[in-house]
């Protein structure tokens, strides 16, 4: 499906860095389409919905900590396979498993400091993008070199 889609967000410790020129060319270089991007000082409320499966870990607070404590930069991408190859790219959860090449192999070293979200499911994406977006923020738009990257 050329029209599957994902979220990826640039945590606040990858805009800190001034890593999201480089997360966004590697989805662009990759053939994925951009159609929904912003910042913005998340919330504990939107973060709590996109986190629903983790709020009762012991991990949670110092998450919220994080993922609260500067912009993020959270993106839409549209492609075949979009999903799966997203998380290929941004590699394993814990980055001192992450190999060379990913986002969080190549940029992190910590669990708790992984650089990126994406999405892991194309029903964790649907949810996610629903909770991050406004339909209206989406946009449907034919990038000239289609039939270059998929038949
Ligand atoms: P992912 O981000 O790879 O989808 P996840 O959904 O299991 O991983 O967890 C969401 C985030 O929570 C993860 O990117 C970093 C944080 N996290 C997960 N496990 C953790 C742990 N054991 N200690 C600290 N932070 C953790
Ligand atoms: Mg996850």
């Amino acid at each position: 499906d050329v029209k599957e889609r994902t979220l990826v967000a640039v945590k606040p410790d990858g805009v800190q860095r001034r890593l999201v020129g480089q997360i966004i060319q590697r989805f662009e270089q990759r053939g994925f389409k951009l159609v929904g991007l912003k910042m913005l000082q998340v919330s504990e409320d939107l973060l709590s919905q996109h986190y629903c499966q983790l709020t009762s870990k012991p991990f949670y607070p110092s998450l919220v900590d994080y993922m609260t404590s500067g912009p993020v930069v959270v993106m839409v991408w549209e492609g075949h396979n979009v999903v799966q190859s997203s998380r290929t790219m941004v590699g394993p959860t814990n980055p001192a498993a992450a190999p060379t090449g990913t986002v969080r192999g190549d940029f992190s070293i910590h669990v708790s400091r992984n650089v990126v979200h994406a999405s892991d499911s194309l029903e964790g994406a649907q949810r996610e993008i629903q909770l991050w977006f406004q339909g209206k923020d989406l946009l449907n738009w034919d990038c000239c070199d289609q039939s270059l990257t998929v038949e």
